[in-house]
């Protein structure tokens, strides 16, 4: 009796681990972007605002600030469109996979203010400080296949550009 209870429970235990595991799993794919594609996640005193895919990172918007509804892309389930971060103390953080076909590529961001560029989780340009539009740039090499590309990026104040991009750079 006792027995047959215990071995009803976990039964019950493991299908709700189950059903769990595949709602999120389910989420976890929406918020997922094609590959070429960055995920850009809009924060604002820590939460985040809007999100949306978007196929590069090629911002300047001067003393104003990044709008949800100005990408086509834009996702409506993580914020109306009328919600912003406002033009000053925001962060963004893209996360998208990318092909490359292999060989020394250097990556070019220029950031107002702070950037941290990693690929494949590997650090490599941390720009972390209040700053005027700078160029800062580092090479990686990368074997031929799809990469990890996280940028960082926080707007203190005044203006605000953010823009990545590689180029690949010889053999
Ligand atoms: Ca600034």
């Amino acid at each position: 009796m006792k027995k047959a209870f215990i071995v009803r429970a976990s039964f019950a235990l493991i299908a709700a681990v189950l059903l769990i595991g595949l709602a999120a799993s389910a989420v976890w794919a929406q918020a997922q972007c094609a590959v070429g594609q960055f995920r850009g996640r809009y924060f604002k005193d820590g939460k985040q605002v809007f999100a949306r895919c978007e196929p590069r990172i090629d911002f300047d918007w001067g003393t104003l600030g990044p709008e949800a509804g100005s990408s086509a892309t834009d996702d409506k389930a993580d914020g109306p469109s009328s919600r912003t971060v406002g033009v000053d103390n925001f962060r963004v953080r893209w996360t998208g996979r990318f092909h490359f076909n292999g060989g020394n590529y250097r990556f070019i961001v220029v950031a107002d203010d702070g950037v941290k560029l990693t690929v494949d989780g590997a650090v490599i340009i941390d720009q972390w400080r209040s700053q005027s539009a700078t160029e800062f740039s580092a090479m990686k090499r990368l074997t031929p296949g799809e990469h990890v590309v996280d940028v960082e990026y926080f707007e203190d104040k005044d203006d605000a550009t953010i823009k990545v991009r590689w180029v690949r750079s010889g053999s």
